[in-house]
């Protein structure tokens, strides 16, 4: 049978002269298509050379990566795929507490860290079993490759079906604790394949990778599209608007969240003539504001092609390159929706689910959002009711957003039935930090609901009732917060409140919080 391990598509695809540039860096430094793949053989052969024990149900070794971006990082990950172990991407916000669950509840073979953290998260590694604890640095240093550059630069690529595991993707719950997305070697191929052919990637394409790598935007999306077209990366270590804008001249694509296009409007270099050689801007992973597409139609005369996605999914719906055959113009991109559906995804829209998964619903109308296809995930790590939950008896996905399609297929978003804030493109669960702020001293009782603002999009406002005789300072309950919690989870402010607002079945009515504080950060 046919080896369908994403690496070997990827590696397929690189272009016949090996010494040409495939990543150029921000700090200068340029690395071939023949270091990526030898790097790739070095540090895959490292992993094989592990002595781990197998698993009795068969699963692969996993590869826990919390490490700063680096070209070195993504070898990590494409060598984890070349030898056919696992990949678990790690935000390099989280905290101890969040360190522990993710490997506690995953128990990777092998971990990953940044030197600065080795201390604490080997501790951490070491109590759940982990055995093989590494480090890796941005600046091209750390233990992983001091031992990889002691193996060969050859190495054959693992076997892999096309429903072997690849990667396991925390998403946090609206209840709970986070859930591991179980991403297969075919969910994450079949979709790069499709978007493809979808984006028009085409030969002299140049990506401007300015996303974080350990989420499926940066990690998925964009590497996977740049590998598979052979195309070069301009690789910034961090999101720098003046740096993405200098580099327009020299690329042709770009993909970012809404807040990326809203801090490159800002500044004054982005101009038709500075964005006159891009072929394609794309906007993902939170709502992007039709005054942000309006504007960067106007400044940098593109239209920013928006579309939709999950963690559970990969990329499930887009608007169009071209205009569809069938509708004229009718079917360029439209601002303010996430276009249709890919070729070879379904997606529905339902009604409330009265536990047959809902109801069809008439063109146009809102319900529940429900998706089928090759790159829909087969389930949570270790969580086989959860599954269950989340999926229809004739097997469709529940995203959990809420949205409605046109008669010509176009969806739009038009919310979430899950609680759920994507702040500059991180998801933040209310859920979760309550139940962090619910511990601390002096709280009774706590409620965090998403606001507008103007760079994020969206951040959490905080409204914390005290116990009886308790004082509580704002401040330090953030602060608190702070040491335990992702920065990006930390509410942007914190109020105490005497009490919270609750409809007759004593439920928090977070719309009627939502509306208070709407206002919050309009003049920021
Ligand atoms: C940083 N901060 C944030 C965020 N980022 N607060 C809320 N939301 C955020 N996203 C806070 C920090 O805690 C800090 O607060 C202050 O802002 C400045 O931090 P800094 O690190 O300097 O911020 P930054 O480097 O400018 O980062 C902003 C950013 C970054 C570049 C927009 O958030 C980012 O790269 N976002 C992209 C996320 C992404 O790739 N998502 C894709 C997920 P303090 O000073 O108080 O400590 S994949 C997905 O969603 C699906 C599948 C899809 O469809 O793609
Ligand atoms: P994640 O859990 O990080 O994979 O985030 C997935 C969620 O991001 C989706 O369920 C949507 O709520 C949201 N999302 C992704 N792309 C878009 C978009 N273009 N517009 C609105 N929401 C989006």
């Amino acid at each position: 049978m046919r080896n369908q391990n994403l690496f070997v598509a990827l590696r397929a695809a690189f272009p016949a002269d090996l010494d040409a540039t495939a990543v150029e860096t921000d700090n200068g430094l340029c690395y071939s298509w023949r270091d990526l793949d030898r790097a790739t053989a070095m540090v895959a052969n490292l992993l094989q050379s592990l002595d781990i024990a197998p698993a009795a149900d068969g699963v692969p070794p996993r590869v826990a990566a919390q490490v700063e971006k680096s070209v070195e990082a993504m070898i990590l990950y494409l060598a984890t795929l070349r030898a056919g172990f696992v990949f678990l991407p790690l935000n390099t916000a989280y905290q101890s507490a969040e360190i522990e669950y993710f490997i506690g509840n995953a128990t990777p073979a092998v971990v990953v860290c940044g030197s600065k953290n080795f201390n604490w998260v080997s501790k951490i590694a070491f109590r759940a079993g982990t055995r093989h604890v590494f480090t890796l640095d941005d600046d091209r240093t750390g233990s992983l490759l001091e031992r990889a550059a002691r193996h060969g630069d050859q190495q054959t690529p693992a076997h892999k079906g096309a429903d072997d595991l690849a990667a396991i993707v925390y998403t946090s719950g609206t209840t709970g604790r986070s859930k591991g997305a179980m991403l297969s070697h075919g969910n994450l191929l079949s979709n790069a394949a499709v978007l493809k052919d979808y984006w028009d990637w085409q030969p002299g394409d140049v990506l401007i990778h300015a996303l974080p790598i350990f989420h499926v935007h940066g990690l998925f999306v964009a590497i996977h599209g740049a590998l598979l077209n052979g195309s070069k990366m301009l690789w910034h270590g961090k999101f720098d608007p003046k740096r993405v804008i200098a580099d327009l001249p020299r690329a042709t694509v770009f993909m970012g969240v809404p807040t990326l296009y809203v801090r490159m409007l800002a500044e004054p270099g982005l101009t038709q003539a500075q964005a006159a050689h891009m072929r394609l801007f794309i906007s993902g992973s939170a709502p992007l504001l039709i005054e942000i597409f309006n504007d960067w139609r106007t400044r940098a005369g593109h239209t920013i092609l928006e579309r939709y996605g999950m963690s559970e999914t990969i990329m499930l719906t887009s608007n169009p390159c071209f205009p569809d055959a069938r509708y004229g113009n009718q079917s360029e991109r439209r601002g303010g929706t996430v276009g249709f559906a890919l070729p070879g995804v379904s997606v529905r829209v339902r009604g409330e689910d009265d536990g047959t998964g809902g109801q069809p619903l008439p063109v146009d109308e809102i319900g529940g959002i429900q998706v089928k296809g090759p790159n829909v995930f087969s389930g949570y790590w270790q969580m086989p009711e959860k599954t269950h939950e989340e999926f229809t008896a004739d097997g469709f996905f529940k995203t959990g957003d809420v949205g409605k399609l046109d008669e010509r297929g176009y969806v739009t978003i038009v919310g979430r039935s899950k609680d759920l804030i994507i702040s500059g493109g991180y998801n933040v669960y209310p859920a979760e930090v309550e139940g962090y702020l619910n511990e601390m001293p002096g709280v009774m009782e706590s409620a965090i609901v998403g606001v507008p603002h103007p760079d994020f999009g969206e951040v959490g406002v905080a409204v914390v009732i005290a116990k009886p005789g308790a004082h509580l300072d704002a401040d330090r309950l953030i602060a608190q917060l702070k040491a335990k919690l992702a920065n990006f989870k930390i509410p942007k402010r914190c109020f105490i409140a005497s009490e919270l607002p609750r409809n007759t079945m004593g439920k928090v009515q977070k719309n009627l919080l939502r509306v208070q504080y709407q206002r919050l950060f309009q003049a920021a």
